[in-house]
C-alpha cells in the first residue's frame, strides 16, 4: 500500500474508483468466451472432428429435446431449424457471458467461475457425444484455457486502465482496445479456420472420388432422361433436382467428414461371415446408376423435402448375400459416422425387384458432404428416416425387437412405405394469373410402385384427369398438367393421385408423424 495515496474505497472524489465500467465488464466476458469457443472449434478441426464445444452442446440439446419441440423446430422453420437453434444458443451464451463479465467489475473470480462452468458443460456434451474418443478432450480444454487466460488478461488490462491502484501503473484505453480486437481477432480466425480446415479435406477427398467414379467402367447406366419426362414449360421442377438444389434433411449439426480412404463399413450381427468393406472394395464390385426419387417422412402436403437424382453405388443385397442373413433377422440397422442409426425391414432390402443401393456417387459426382459423403444407404420406396443412412459406417442384421432406430425411438413408425402424394407446383399458392386457359402443373409419386393417374378439379368442380409426362421409372416422381378456361376472381384448386396399383390417395388428411402425411393438395390464386 502507497503511503501517499488513500485507498481509493475512501477517496471522496472517485467514489466508484477501482471498477471496470459496466459495459467494458460485459464486453470483457463476451469477448473471452468467444475466443474460447473459436480456438476449441479449431482443435476440435484438427483433433477430432465431433468434439467442437459448441457444436457438442447443440447436438446434446437436439438428442435431447422432446419430441414435440423438434417437430416444433422441424414443421416451423424446415431446413433453417439448425441455424436457428445455434442462433439461440449463441444470444443465450453471449447473455450469460456478458452477466459474467458485469458482475465482475472488480474482481474477476465471478467472471472467471462462469466461464470455467460453461467450459466444464461443454466438456461433459463432448464426453457424452456417442462419437467420443481421447482425442475428442483437447477441444474444450483448448477452450478452458483459452477462455479463462483471456478473461483474466482482459479483465487485468481493464482494471489497471480505469482503476488504476496506487502500485500499478495505469494502461491506456489503447491498451485495452488491442486487447479486446485481439482476443476477437484470435477467437474469429480459429473459428474460421477450423472450418477451412475441415471442408477442404472433404473436397480433396470428394475430388478422388469424383475421378474414380468418372474413370469407372458401370455394369447398369440409367437411361437418359428424355425431355417429355418434366413439364418445366408449365411450371414444374426440372426432372432431376442437382445437387445444390436437392433436399436435407439430417440431424447433423457439423456435417460428420471422413475421407474415403480411411472409410470402412462393418457388415455384422446375425449373419454368418461378419466383414468390413473398404472403399476399395466398393469400388470394385459392380457399380450400377439409377434414379431415383428420395422423400422424407416428415413432408407435409404440398411439402418441399422430395428430390431425384442419378444415384451410383453397390446393390446392398449382394453385400448382405455374401455375409448370410440369418433367419429371423427382420431388420438391416445401418449407423452413421455421428451415431445416427436407421432400420429397414430385410425383406424390403433384400427384395431384387428393389434394388437397394449403397451409393457413392450422385449425379456423376462424389456424394456431396450434405448428402453423407463417402458412402450412403437409398432403398426405393422408403421414406428416408428408416433406410437412407448418410455418412454410413455400420450395418447389423438384427431384429425390431432388439433395437430401434434414431426416429423409431423417437415415436416415428415401425415401417413406413412412402405414401401416394402430388403436388402443385403450378400456380403457386396466392399467384395473380392472367384470364383465360390456366395450366395447372405439378409432380406425383408413389415409389415403388408409380403413378398411374392424376386428377385435377377446380373450385370443387368435376375431377378432370391431367396429362402424365412419360415416366422414367415407377421409384420416381412422375409429372402432370392440364389446362382450365378460368374467369377473372378467386380460384382454389385440387389435385390427387392414383398409384401404379389403381389405388388413389385418400382425402382425409393426417399429419407427417408417424407415418407420413397424407391428403389432397390445394392452392388458391387469383385470375387477373
Ligand atoms: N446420418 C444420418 N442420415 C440420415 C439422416 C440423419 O439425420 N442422419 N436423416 C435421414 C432422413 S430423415 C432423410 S429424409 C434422408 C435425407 O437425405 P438427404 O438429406 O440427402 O436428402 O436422410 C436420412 N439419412
Ligand atoms: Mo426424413
Amino acid at each position: 500500500m502507497s503511503t501517499t495515496a488513500a485507498p481509493p474505497e475512501q477517496s471522496t472524489d472517485r467514489p466508484r474508483a477501482r471498477r471496470i465500467p459496466r459495459a467494458l465488464a460485459a464486453l470483457i466476458g463476451v469477448l473471452a468466451v468467444g475466443a474460447a469457443l473459436g480456438v476449441g472449434h479449431l482443435v476440435a478441426a484438427v483433433a477430432a472432428p465431433s468434439s467442437s464445444p459448441f457444436l457438442a452442446v447443440g447436438d446434446t440439446v437436439i438428442r435431447f429435446s422432446p419430441q414435440w419441440l423438434t417437430e416444433f423446430a422441424k414443421t416451423t422453420f424446415g431446413t433453417a431449424d439448425k441455424p436457428i437453434l445455434l442462433a439461440g444458443m449463441g444470444v443465450v451464451i453471449l447473455l450469460i457471458a456478458a452477466s459474467a463479465g458485469a458482475l465482475s467489475r472488480r474482481r474477476a473470480t465471478v467472471g472467471l467461475a462462469v466461464v470455467v462452468a460453461m467450459g466444464v458443460l461443454g466438456l461433459l456434451a463432448v464426453a457424452f457425444s456417442p462419437a467420443f474418443g481421447l482425442l475428442s478432450l483437447l477441444a474444450p480444454l483448448a477452450s478452458i484455457v483459452v477462455g479463462v487466460v483471456s478473461f483474466r488478461w482482459l479483465h487485468g488490462l481493464a482494471l489497471r486502465t480505469y482503476a488504476p491502484a496506487a502500485t500499478s501503473g495505469g494502461v491506456s484505453r489503447r491498451g485495452v482496445l488491442i486487447g479486446s480486437a485481439a482476443a476477437v481477432g484470435v477467437g474469429a480466425l480459429a473459428a474460421g479456420a477450423g472450418g477451412v480446415v475441415l471442408g477442404g479435406n472433404v473436397e480433396d477427398a470428394r475430388r478422388r472420388v469424383t475421378a474414380r467414379l468418372a474413370r469407372a467402367r458401370l455394369a447398369e447406366v440409367a437411361p437418359p432422361v428424355p425431355a417429355t419426362a418434366a413439364f418445366t414449360e408449365s411450371g414444374t421442377v426440372p426432372f432431376i433436382t442437382s445437387n445444390a438444389e436437392f433436399y436435407r434433411v439430417d440431424t447433423a449439426l457439423r456435417l460428420p467428414t471422413q475421407s474415403e480412404t480411411s472409410w470402412s463399413c462393418e457388415i455384422g450381427g446375425m449373419v454368418d461371415n461378419p466383414f468390413t468393406l473398404t472403399f476399395d472394395d466398393l469400388m470394385s464390385r459392380p457399380l450400377v446408376e439409377r434414379t431415383l426419387t428420395m422423400t422424407c417422412v416428415s413432408n407435409v402436403v404440398g411439402g418441399p423435402y422430395i428430390s431425384t437424382a442419378n444415384f451410383i453405388g453397390v446393390e446392398l443385397r449382394d453385400i448382405l448375400a455374401e455375409a448370410g442373413v440369418q433367419p429371423g433377422a427382420d431388420q438391416v440397422l445401418s449407423t452413421s459416422l455421428d451415431r445416427w442409426t436407421a432400420g429397414s425391414p430385410t425383406d424390403v432390402v433384400m427384395d431384387p425387384a428393389r434394388g437397394a443401393l449403397m451409393v457413392v456417387g450422385m449425379n456423376g459426382e462424389a456424394l456431396p458432404a450434405e448428402h453423407g459423403f463417402p458412402v450412403r444407404l437409398v432403398v426405393p420406396g422408403l421414406y428416408g428416416f428408416l433406410s437412407a443412412t448418410k455418412w454410413l459406417t455400420d450395418i447389423e442384421l438384427t431384429t425390431f425387437g432388439a433395437a430401434q432406430g434414431y426416429w423409431l425411438q423417437r415415436g416415428w413408425g415401425r415401417f413406413a412405405p412412402i405414401k401416394t402424394q402430388c403436388r402443385i407446383e403450378s400456380p403457386i399458392g396466392f399467384d395473380q394469373v392472367p384470364a383465360g386457359t390456366v395450366t395447372v402443373a405439378g409432380i406425383a409419386w408413389s415409389q415403388p410402385v408409380g403413378i398411374s393417374r392424376v386428377e385435377v378439379r377446380m373450385d370443387g368442380g368435376p375431377w378432370q384427369e391431367a396429362e402424365l409426362a412419360e415416366e422414367v421409372n415407377p421409384s420416381t416422381w412422375r409429372m402432370w398438367r392440364t389446362d382450365f378456361d378460368l374467369t377473372p376472381g378467386s380460384h382454389t384448386v385440387q389435385s390427387r393421385a392414383t398409384d401404379g396399383n389403381g389405388v388413389t390417395q385418400p382425402e382425409e388428411s393426417t399429419p407427417p408423424i408417424p407415418d407420413g402425411a397424407q391428403g389432397w393438395p390445394g392452392t388458391i390464386f387469383t385470375v387477373a
